[in-house]
């Protein structure tokens, strides 16, 4: 049976394998237009709800973590779309816990949190169910960029480009097709965060820029508290994206609270 075969694809099967699958996959569900409609009905930014159970900056977030149960929580709590850590040396996700959450029958679209540095894992990802994948402008070259933003288009999955300084912001934003940018708060190398980098990155020109280029920014990391929130939507973002607030609350879709 094609699932089963899937669902063990732990080696790497060869990439016209996984056009075979997606060609029979369902379609995609649309990401950026979930973050949009929750602007625009509520005047608050899009949330975008991090499934997460361990950082390498905090270890493990919740000793019960059930990935299942805390995407359920998330969206019956009002989340716009899901973020789900695949990435298993840093951050303890699996691509199972993506595909179960997929299965589960979470209407949320799905952002799957992997170090995509090889076009193969976005095809995989979309074979276990993202909408959406991550693709870091620290670890990849602007040609690898453009190149993998195309195959996103291609596969019907939204690409979150994330940046995190200037230099990173200004590549991104010479690059054509981007509809969504992302930026991380946290210093990746130092893992510290300060949520004055959204500000930083969206003053003058470049806020301009992304105004006119009709760029949805999402504002990631270190968002704790509604006054946080409050600071990046008045910064610009039209959608956040919150984890270990949220995953280590007894009720994850009671939101941040403060
Ligand atoms: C969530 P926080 O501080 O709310 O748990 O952060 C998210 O922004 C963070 O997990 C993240 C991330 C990443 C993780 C942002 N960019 C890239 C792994 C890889």
């Amino acid at each position: 049976h094609k699932d089963t075969e899937v669902s063990q694809m732990k080696e790497r099967k060869p990439l016209a394998t996984l056009k075979k699958f997606i060609e029979n996959a369902p379609p995609t569900r649309d990401f950026v237009g979930a973050l949009k409609a929750a602007h625009s009905r509520t005047g608050l930014p899009g949330l975008i709800a991090e499934v997460k159970k361990a950082s390498p900056s905090r270890g493990i977030l919740r000793e019960d973590f059930d990935p299942v149960e805390i995407a359920r929580a998330y969206e019956k709590g009002g989340a716009a779309c899901l973020s789900v850590l695949t990435d298993e040396k840093f951050f303890k996700g699996s691509f199972e816990n993506l595909e179960a959450i997929r299965n589960a029958g979470v209407q949320c679209p799905l952002l799957c949190k992997e170090f995509v540095i090889d076009a193969w894992q976005i095809y995989y990802a979309r074979i276990k169910g993202a909408d959406a994948i991550l693709l870091i402008a620290a670890v990849l070259p602007d040609l690898d960029i453009r190149y993998m933003v195309k195959i996103c288009k291609m596969l019907g999955l939204a690409a979150l480009v994330e940046v995190h300084d200037e230099r990173e912001m200004d590549r991104v934003l010479g690059i054509e097709g981007i509809e969504l940018i992302g930026i991380n708060n946290r210093n990746l190398e130092t893992f510290e965060v300060d949520i004055s980098n959204t500000k930083k990155l969206l003053e003058g020109e470049r806020g301009q820029l992304i105004c006119q280029k009709d760029i949805i920014v999402v504002g990631e990391s270190g968002l704790f508290t509604p006054g946080h929130v409050g600071y990046v939507q008045e910064a610009g973002v039209k959608a956040v994206l919150v984890g270990e607030s949220i995953v280590k609350q007894s009720d994850p879709g009671k939101g941040i609270t403060g």
